[in-house]
């Protein structure tokens, strides 16, 4: 399809009109400096950094924004994948969505696993008590101590010998400007530089030149309070409904959105260093589109590896689309090992579609093996990064032959 914004320019050209639209976000500046801090530690230590990208962007309707379109994702995968590869010994640059799911606090921060639940309020001690006060210390329960010890140390870690960078993004084109600006500020590390881009970043946009500057009124206004920047509501679309009692005057939202330039061409051949390996996340709810559509993205960008996974059974199975052999590899965290935290809405709907048979090919699973964790209640991307790091460790000694 081509794209209204862009027409057939080329990726260069689209470029420049996508990000002249747009004023970069306020905090750009801020996280330039930081990240060049970090990168050029991390470049003189010879040390590998991975970009992850994690959580959902948003879609403002207003450009003074009261209502906005939002995607699914908790950035569990991302924060998830961000712990492994600090484990690894990468730095890691976490370009999330604002408030969504951080490495390390994730443990604790999900409404079914909220902190509180862990802590307890201890007996006053002596001391206290002879002072007159009743109030004991606040502690880590008992059997949570061990959990809790190991994932504060690691974290703890992480802060101290600065390996963990977190810079927050909300909309779409704030992510953009930031992963533009994160990937050329990477150039330095060459081949240690790792795109790991798990966000769910919008397919469609409003662009600024149509989009309303004002909160988008539900009811005509009277002619002398009418908003001429109240682009978006046509005014045809007043609802009349077949309910006498139905206010007549209230209108029908239309929302005409452009699809987002695909950027990750540009990513790809030009803001990413040279010799850096580039993976993208595919997401799917049909079954019979994954591969398809996963091997279509790795064609269409020539980057290194797609991973592609389906919305109902992502916690525990993705596929590897590589461009060499074996070209699709299914990772699987065998059933007696999944992990009872997968919860609420999520698990619904993962039952519901396991029951309806859409998880992939079972044959595929025998041709390709399952790769086996650890124990019981393991995450897939513990499962995911560590192949992942052999085909980095692949494309960084191949990078070290050809100098
Ligand atoms: O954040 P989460 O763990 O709930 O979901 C992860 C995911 C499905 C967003 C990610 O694995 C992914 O596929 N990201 C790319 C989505 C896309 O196709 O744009």
């Amino acid at each position: 399809m081509t794209d209204p914004l862009v027409g057939e320019m080329s990726p260069a050209e689209a470029e420049s009109v996508y990000f002249n639209e747009y004023p970069p976000p306020k905090a750009l500046p801020k996280h330039e400096a930081l990240a060049r801090a970090f990168i050029n530690l991390h470049v003189e230590e010879n040390r590998r950094v991975v970009l992850v990208t994690s959580g959902g962007t948003t879609v403002p309707l207003e450009a003074q924004t009261v209502r906005f379109i939002d995607n699914f994702s908790a950035g569990t995968r991302g924060a998830t994948s961000a712990e492994l590869f600090l484990e690894q010994g990468y730095a890691v640059i976490f370009l999330h969505r604002q408030y969504s799911l951080l490495p390390y606090s994730r443990h604790y921060s999900h409404s079914t696993n909220c902190f509180l639940d862990f802590m307890d309020e201890a007996p006053p001690s002596s001391e206290s008590s002879s002072s007159g006060s009743d109030n004991g210390p606040i502690m880590v329960r008992d059997e949570y101590q061990d959990q809790m010890r190991s994932v504060l140390r690691k974290y703890r870690y992480a802060k101290q010998n600065n390996r963990l960078l977190l810079l927050p993004f909300t909309t779409v084109s704030e992510y953009m400007f930031e992963l533009r600006s994160l990937a050329q500020l990477m150039r330095p590390l060459g081949a240690n530089a790792l795109f790991y881009l798990a966000a769910a970043v919008s397919d469609f946009f409003i662009p600024r030149s149509r989009m309303a500057e004002h909160k988008i009124q539900s009811s005509e206004l009277p002619a002398h309070l009418q908003n001429t920047n109240d682009a978006t509501v046509d005014s045809d679309e007043i609802y009349t409904g077949e309910n006498e009692e139905e206010p007549s005057n209230r209108k029908k939202l239309v929302v005409n959105l452009d699809p987002v330039p695909k950027f990750l061409h540009r990513l790809v051949d030009g803001w990413a260093p040279e010799g850096s390996m580039v993976v993208s996340f595919k997401l799917e709810t049909d079954p019979s589109l994954l591969v398809y559509k996963a091997r279509t993205a790795l064609q269409r960008y020539s980057h290194h590896l797609v991973i592609g996974n389906l919305l109902s059974t992502r916690k525990w199975e993705v596929v590897f689309i590589t461009p060499d052999a074996p070209y699709e590899r299914w990772l699987r965290v065998p059933k007696s090992r999944r992990s009872k935290s997968i919860s609420g809405v999520e698990d619904q709907v993962g039952l519901a579609e396991a029951k309806k048979g859409n998880t992939a090919p079972a044959e595929q699973v025998e041709r390709d093996g399952v790769l086996d964790g650890s124990h019981d209640g393991i995450e897939i991307e513990s499962l995911i990064i560590p192949e992942l790091i052999k085909l980095h460790d692949k494309m960084v000694e191949k990078k070290g032959q050809s100098a």
